[in-house]
């Protein structure tokens, strides 16, 4: 998430990078443009839509109900296929958003966040007029440095600056998929290591806003192309922010290849900017995406809820 040292620089996601992506908006949904899923359920009707790049924005169902549905694997689904979902004018009490996460798995709390005052499960995503750095600058998938990576997050916005703040997803499914069949049988045999320390460890650079810098010790080591837990899709499963090197590689040989791969993987056309609005929710899965979050708005204040919802080992695609 956070931090900004200078070989980090170039994986920042700028305003430049990204283009505004399609703001599917509940109106846009009722027009019911290709590729729209609309799946009947017990007691509402959800709708799919593709977005750009990557993602889907859901309509037809009230997240504070989630706990009470039985409609959860419907979502469950969807993320698998479309790595993040969006959705928009939903109202989610602290409560509501913790019940929503328990849904789908336990709740992993984050050791390195801050946490909301009183609501230990839930992270603090903020950032203020008086701060330089936000959260989340570097192209990044969340808990990659874990042996057993969480899942996936649910983003609340709940103080949202007046323009700007957005959050730019990319789609490593996509990535996978688009590169040559050479280069990808050889990344379906290699590994590659993932560390916290540079990040979240005393020496990390990105300011004071994290906790237990002593906790940042663990390095993992994950397949470079995993078949994803939910859909069995490959996905590219490497990240500027946490990706140290490649297994039993040189740093001279792997950092070439990663760096091929980071600029290959925010292609524009794997990519898609969510744009957030009081009632906006992102819900993305970590094995299927990365997410960048845009730090464009000097004089406002920015605060996110995010919960983490506990994953599951992860395991090499094969060819
Ligand atoms: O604030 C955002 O948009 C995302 C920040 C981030 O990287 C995260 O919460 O994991
Ligand atoms: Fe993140």
């Amino acid at each position: 998430m956070a931090d900004s040292s200078e070989d980090q620089a170039s994986a920042k996601c700028t305003n430049q990078q990204t283009p505004l992506g399609r703001l599917a908006t509940l109106n846009s949904v009722a027009t019911m443009p290709p590729g729209q899923r609309i799946l009947p359920m017990s007691n509402t009707d959800i709708v799919i839509d593709p977005a750009d790049g990557v993602g889907a924005y859901i309509s037809g169902f009230d997240l504070a109900d989630a706990a009470n549905t039985n409609e959860v694997g419907v979502l469950r689904e969807a993320l698998g296929e479309y790595g993040v979902l969006f959705f928009r004018g939903q109202a989610l009490t602290e409560k509501q958003h913790i019940s929503l996460a328990e849904a789908f798995g336990d709740i992993n709390i984050n050791r390195f966040f801050p946490m909301v005052d009183g609501q230990p499960k839930i992270a603090e995503v903020r950032k203020e007029p008086s701060q330089s750095i936000n959260i989340g600058s570097i192209w990044h998938t969340d808990h990659s440095y874990d042996e057993v990576p969480a899942m996936g997050s649910i983003l609340v916005s709940r103080i949202t600056p007046k323009r700007g703040g957005d959050t730019v997803f990319s789609n490593m499914f996509l990535a996978y998929e688009h590169l040559s069949e050479g280069l990808k049988e050889t990344l379906l045999q290699l590994n590659a290591v993932h560390s916290s320390r540079h990040v979240f460890g005393d020496k990390a650079t990105g300011g004071k806003r994290f906790n237990n810098a002593e906790a940042a010790t663990q390095d993992s080591v994950h397949p470079m192309v995993i078949a994803h837990p939910i859909s069995g899709k490959k996905a590219l499963y490497v990240n500027p922010q946490f990706t140290i090197g490649i297994k039993g590689w040189h740093d001279t040989e792997s950092k070439p290849l990663l760096d091929m791969l980071y600029q290959h993987s925010i292609r524009p056309e794997f990519t898609h900017r969510f744009k957030w609005h009081k009632g906006s929710i992102a819900f993305w899965d970590n094995r299927a995406t990365w997410h960048c979050a845009l730090n464009d708005y000097p004089t406002e204040t920015r605060l996110m809820h995010r919960i983490t919802v506990e994953g599951e080992a992860l395991h090499p695609a094969h060819a």
